[in-house]
């Protein structure tokens, strides 16, 4: 990609040499590099050239990212298997650095040791994830959430989403509308079923928590034991209801699919995995949550994956200039199965109530 990447890293307080610079991780968003160190007894970095079309408010974002990394590693001691991301500074004291082309870059330490998954293993895996992703909820509890930015407003606001889809229709291919033409009112049908959670969340009615709003499965670092050990991307870590976290999670960490499963059949659920999550995110919060928060807890799925259909769906119709495709349907793909697991989710509303109020 033309990237003169010494040009970058040498404003970075970085320890040893860096021998080479391999594309790392999975992410839809922004670029992602792990630096291999040539010295052995240097870490290893990761490198990062954040989407300035997504993200218009970098700075909030890195107040946020040094304020909740802050937090997190004055509560390492003692926890001895949850770990917190380092960023580091460049020479003058900033966690960013502007490159010539008008990119904003930053560096992170490699944690060498610990490794993500874009599907869980097994069912253990299954519940460490969502034990991880419950720890981040309670380690952030005693935290100020006034201090965040709020970084992308409206993030996960489902009455925005779909009028920014409805705008996208005004302008998309007419071959594209027709395509998703069925989409659009399982999509409509799905909002009307979860109004009663909409309204609530919509009057302000949930208490406001740090929430990482990106909770995916393969956000989630493991140990070698296969203990969760760090939750990683922060970018979207802002003011949120605890129901994004918990919903997220599962529609990709209980789910037996891929995010953009092709294959109908294949989307499918089931209890054991669900039961897993739950019981796993629940661990570390279950005295945290208040009524309502449980109350709405098992729509929270079938929300996030409604909202992550959206989402792709208004990409797919603005000619995909949002997400990182790999072929040329894929959002379309992705809206389709996040669709359809909205469907399968809201069917399991009255099993997940059980198992969160057993
Ligand atoms: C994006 O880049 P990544 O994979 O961390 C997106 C999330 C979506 C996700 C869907 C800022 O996250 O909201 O859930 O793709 N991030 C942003 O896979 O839009
Ligand atoms: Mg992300």
């Amino acid at each position: 990609m033309g990237i003169v990447f010494d040009e970058i890293i040498k404003h970075f307080d970085i320890n040893g040499e860096i021998a080479h610079v391999s594309p790392h991780g999975n992410g839809l968003i922004n670029k992602t590099f792990r630096l291999h160190n040539k010295q052995a007894n240097a870490p290893d970095y990761l490198m990062q050239r954040i989407n300035g079309d997504v993200f218009h408010d970098i700075a909030g974002m890195t107040s946020n990212l040094l304020l909740i990394t802050t937090h997190l590693k004055n509560k390492e001691v003692g926890n001895n298997s949850f770990v917190s991301l380092t960023p580091v500074a460049t020479h003058s004291g900033e966690f960013l650095f502007k490159s010539n082309d008008d990119h904003f870059w930053r560096i992170f330490l490699f944690l060498k040791d610990l490794i993500s998954f874009d599907k869980a293993l097994n069912i253990e895996y299954v519940y460490e994830g969502a034990k991880g992703y419950g720890q981040f909820i309670k380690e952030m509890n005693d935290f100020p959430v006034e201090k965040l930015h709020v970084v992308i407003p409206d993030f996960h606001h489902l009455g925005k989403r779909l009028e920014q889809l409805n705008s996208a229709k005004e302008r998309a291919n007419l071959e594209r509308i027709s395509k998703c033409s069925s989409l659009f009112e399982v999509a409509e049908l799905q909002y009307d079923r979860l109004k009663e959670m909409i309204t609530s969340v919509n009057e302000n009615l949930l208490p406001i928590r740090v929430t990482h709003n990106d909770t995916k499965f393969n956000n989630i670092l493991f140990d070698s034991n296969g203990k969760s050990a760090c939750v990683v991307d922060l970018d979207t870590a802002m003011p949120g209801i605890v129901h994004y976290d918990f919903g997220d999670g599962m529609r990709t960490g209980a789910v037996e699919c891929a995010e953009d499963e092709n294959d109908f059949n294949k989307i499918t659920l089931k209890g054991d995995k669900i039961k897993a999550y739950c019981e796993g995110y629940l661990n570390p919060i279950s005295d945290l949550l208040t009524s309502i928060e449980l109350k709405f807890l098992p729509l929270a799925p079938s929300y996030m994956a409604l909202i992550m259909s959206v989402r792709f769906l208004t990409d797919y119709l603005n000619n995909d200039n949002y997400y990182r495709i790999e072929y040329p349907e894929q959002n379309y793909m992705r809206a389709r199965c996040q669709l359809k697991l909205s469907e399968l989710f809201y069917e399991q509303r009255e099993f997940i109530e059980d198992i969160i109020s057993t």
